[in-house]
């Protein structure tokens, strides 16, 4: 049985109900886990209050602002971990971030500071994580971030998220490899095409998910929920011997050739 009773997860990356990590904490919560929710702050603080109302059911113990480009934020949501929970078993990586201009349009176009602003919030920020949960993973742990088929092959406009997106995967092989003696496992979700806050900026994501519909084996797309149930399995003792792997969640679209 999955069964997440005792452990204590930390989700990034919820930004309304839409959101996959949302899909991944209502999983988590429901096999029982301890939940520590982080959002992106902003000026106003109307993120906060949304985040907050809509993670209320869950009841989690820890609630914290935590902007990945900041280091103070991210030290201080982990000391928060140490001061309430001691330990930490689970972290869920589910954030992104480029410049909206550099995902239309020639990739050769991505200036410098897309690139480095692509990379630092969206791959490194993974990386900054690890180290700062490795302490606090004491009896082991089960790392997860989402990844997309853009990082692994050419979809049009996904651009230097592709980028991103494959150097975020290498940095799971790489932080399954040092951490594993550690008995943390690092793994990736590769989800297919969902309608997010993020997806839905982009231009054309309804005719991806047409073309997903029409050619993908189970000829639908998936659902935050599916995301969920598999992270919740990445974070489970189901998936013990499981590690640096990237795992699709795409109703099988990447097998496909045409
Ligand atoms: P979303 O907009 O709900 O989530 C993105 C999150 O990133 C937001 O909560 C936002 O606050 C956070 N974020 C951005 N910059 C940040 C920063 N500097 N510090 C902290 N948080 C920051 O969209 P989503 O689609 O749920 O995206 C979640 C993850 O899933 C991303 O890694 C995305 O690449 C990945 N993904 C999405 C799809 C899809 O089709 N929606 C498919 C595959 C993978
Ligand atoms: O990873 C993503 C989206 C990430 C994302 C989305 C935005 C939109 C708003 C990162 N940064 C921003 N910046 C913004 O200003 N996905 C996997 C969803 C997605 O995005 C695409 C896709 C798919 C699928 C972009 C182009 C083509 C396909």
């Amino acid at each position: 049985m999955l069964d997440l009773t005792g452990k204590r997860a930390l989700v990034t990356g919820i930004a309304n109900n839409r959101s996959i990590a949302w899909g991944i904490a209502q999983q988590l919560h429901a096999a029982g886990a301890d939940l520590g929710i982080t959002y992106l702050p902003d000026d106003k603080g109307k993120m906060e209050k949304k985040v907050k109302d809509l993670v209320e059911p869950l009841n989690p113990s820890l609630f914290l602002p935590c902007n990945v480009q900041d280091d103070a934020q991210i030290t201080a949501t982990f000391d928060a971990i140490r001061d309430q929970w001691g330990k930490l078993d689970i972290l869920v990586h589910c954030l992104a971030f480029a410049n909206r201009e550099d995902l239309i349009g020639d990739f050769s176009a991505t200036s410098r500071a897309g690139f480095q602003l692509a990379l630092e919030i969206s791959a490194y920020s993974l990386v900054s994580l690890a180290n700062a949960a490795k302490p606090l993973m004491t009896e082991g742990g089960s790392i997860v971030t989402l990844t997309y088929l853009g990082g692994v092959r050419v979809v049009p406009n996904y651009n230097v998220m592709g980028i991103a997106k494959a150097a975020l995967e290498m940095n799971v092989r790489y932080l399954a490899s040092e951490l594993g003696p550690q008995q943390i496992r690092v793994n990736g979700i590769s989800a297919g095409p969902i309608r997010t806050l993020a997806s839905s900026a982009i231009g054309g994501i309804l005719d991806m998910i047409h073309h997903v519909e029409d050619v993908a084996p189970l000829r639908r797309t998936v659902t935050q929920e599916e995301v969920g149930k598999t992270a919740a399995f990445l974070c489970s003792d189901l998936s013990s011997g499981v590690t640096g792997q990237i795992l699709y969640v795409d109703s099988g679209y990447n097998i496909m050739g045409m």
